[in-house]
């Protein structure tokens, strides 16, 4: 048997990434750490199709086609290194290894590296869109070992998803651990559109004191402007799911937001490539705030907090939440591209930002109309800095901002948390402020520890100590930072 690919790992993203390869034709070996799970899956599921079962690497490494193409869809972590340490001597050069679980891209990094010695091809493709695009077309982003890309791209590009123009949702990322890379930004986005969300549904409950059915309808209007996205979608469907008391359910659901970790990391590596990616850490932030529970209601109790709410002109303000709705999403989307710029430039990874946009377009949780617009931004100019320099986004953040500062200082008045869409408006003023105070913060530093100024009357590159105190030395710092 020669089979095109096989898939490795039967859980809910393995099971449905093979039902959706054997639709679009190709043959799929499937195989399970827990054997048992393999003919299950034959017998259930994948009853009547064309896909095979193997009970042991070695069976499933015999039934492929050279090169041999291997897919893991397991838990990222030790695990996918146990798997490779397991397939590498079954394999011969040429073969190639996909990791598609959410590994740390560092990871991916090394994996290419160890198995390129070795003359086998790795890639790290992130795989998003949950079990539905799993199953019917994901958002697919490879990286890694280039040679392995024509092998598989017929495959990727054959299940992904699709634009409304047919382009599909997967396009090669470039090398090393990027393609993780930039699954990692846009899980990162999604941790960051999924907070602004919630922040405009807060307000609009505490503040507008509108009801579920208003919410609703809501953001269903909102859906048929720039905002259309999956994720708004589904907070329509959620706004109007009953109880069985016939109550809205998403009010009984406790406020405690969990996560896997993917939008730590992108803070993190913001944090490490110094890079002001402001909203979507705040929105990790602000799930890690909303995990201190019995300290929020113990708190709440003794600072007797209660909101006041608006009751006037509440038509306007719902109008004026969308565009701080808008305009933040913008900058979270253009700090995230800052991100991967800052990324590509160091790795070299030569970054397709355009293409980037593209593959989130479709299959995705962050799929949107407005990835559209961002593609075209970065097919107009590929070395666009920041997205909101582009005269599309420029003129709807100064279109929004009068609103955008209404909201947000509306919410700082009446004691509504809004941390992603106030420190979005933040980082746009400190972005759009030619000289900010930071040469406080260096006379300052140079006060207490010598660490010297550039001055602005003089070339830059050149640094001076000034004597302070009258008693200083000439002797400037070199190792004390602060
Ligand atoms: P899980 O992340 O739950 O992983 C289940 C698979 O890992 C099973 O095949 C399981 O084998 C295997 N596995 C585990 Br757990 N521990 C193992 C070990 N010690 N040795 C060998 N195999 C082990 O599955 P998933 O939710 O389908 O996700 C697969 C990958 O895709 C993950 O990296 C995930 O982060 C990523 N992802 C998930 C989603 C999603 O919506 N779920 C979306 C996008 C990406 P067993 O059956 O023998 O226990």
């Amino acid at each position: 048997m020669n089979a095109d690919i096989a898939v490795i790992g039967l859980a809910v993203m393995g099971q449905n990434l093979i039902l959706n390869m054997n639709d679009h034709g190709f043959k799929v070996v499937a195989y399970n750490r827990t054997v048992s799970k393999v003919d299950q899956f034959l017998e259930t599921t994948a009853k009547d199709t064309d896909i095979v079962g193997a009970h042991s690497l070695e069976e499933m490494v015999g039934l492929l086609a050279t090169p041999r193409k291997i897919m893991l869809m397991v838990r990222a972590g030790e695990v996918v290194d146990r798997f490779i340490d397991a397939l590498i001597p079954l394999l011969d050069k040429g073969d190639i290894i996909i990791d598609g679980g959410n590994s740390n891209y560092v990871d991916s990094n090394r994996r290419v590296e160890k198995l390129s010695q070795l003359g086998l091809h790795f890639v790290g493709a992130g795989v998003s869109g949950g079990e539905e695009g799993a199953r019917f077309g994901p958002s697919i982003m490879p990286g890694g070992d280039v040679k392995a890309w024509p092998h598989i791209k017929p495959i990727f590009q054959g299940i992904s998803a699709k634009t409304d123009q047919g382009e599909p949702c997967c396009d090669w990322v470039g090398n090393a651990g990027s393609g993780h890379f930039v699954k990692m930004i846009h899980n990162g986005i999604e941790y960051g559109d999924m907070q602004l969300i919630s922040e405009a549904y807060h307000f609009m409950k505490e503040a507008l004191l509108m009801s579920h059915e208003e919410m609703e309808a809501t953001f269903k209007k909102w859906n048929e402007t720039e905002l259309n996205s999956y994720l708004v979608e589904i907070t329509i469907d959620i706004l109007a799911f009953k109880d069985t008391d016939g109550q809205p359910i998403v009010e009984k659901i406790m406020d405690t937001a969990g996560q896997k970790g993917t939008g730590k990391w992108t803070g993190i590596n913001a944090l490490d490539l110094g890079i002001p990616l402001t909203l979507i850490t705040e929105s990790v932030f602000a799930r890690y705030l909303s995990s201190l529970k019995q300290q929020r209601v113990d708190a709440s109790n003794l600072f007797n907090k209660s909101i006041t709410p608006i009751t006037e002109n509440k038509e306007q303000w719902v109008e004026a939440l969308r565009d701080a709705l808008l305009a933040s999403k913008i900058i979270s989307y253009a700090q995230g591209f800052m991100l991967m710029k800052q990324a590509s430039e160091d790795n070299n990874w030569e970054l397709n930002y355009g293409n980037v946009a593209l593959m989130w377009r479709g299959g995705c949780i962050i799929r949107s109309a407005f990835l559209g617009n961002i593609r075209d931004a970065f097919v107009a100019e590929p070395e666009l800095t920041f997205l909101g320099l582009d005269s599309y986004f420029k003129t709807i953040l100064q279109r929004c901002s009068p609103a955008w500062r209404d909201v947000t200082s509306k919410s700082l008045q009446i004691g509504l948390p809004m941390p992603c869409m106030t420190s979005s408006l933040t980082f746009l003023d400190g972005y759009t402020t030619a000289r900010l105070p930071a040469n406080m913060i260096q006379a300052q530093r140079d006060y207490f520890g010598a660490h010297t100024f550039e001055r602005v009357d003089t070339p830059a590159g050149e640094f001076f100590h000034n004597d302070w105190t009258g008693h200083g030395g000439n002797v400037s710092s070199t190792t004390y930072d602060a």
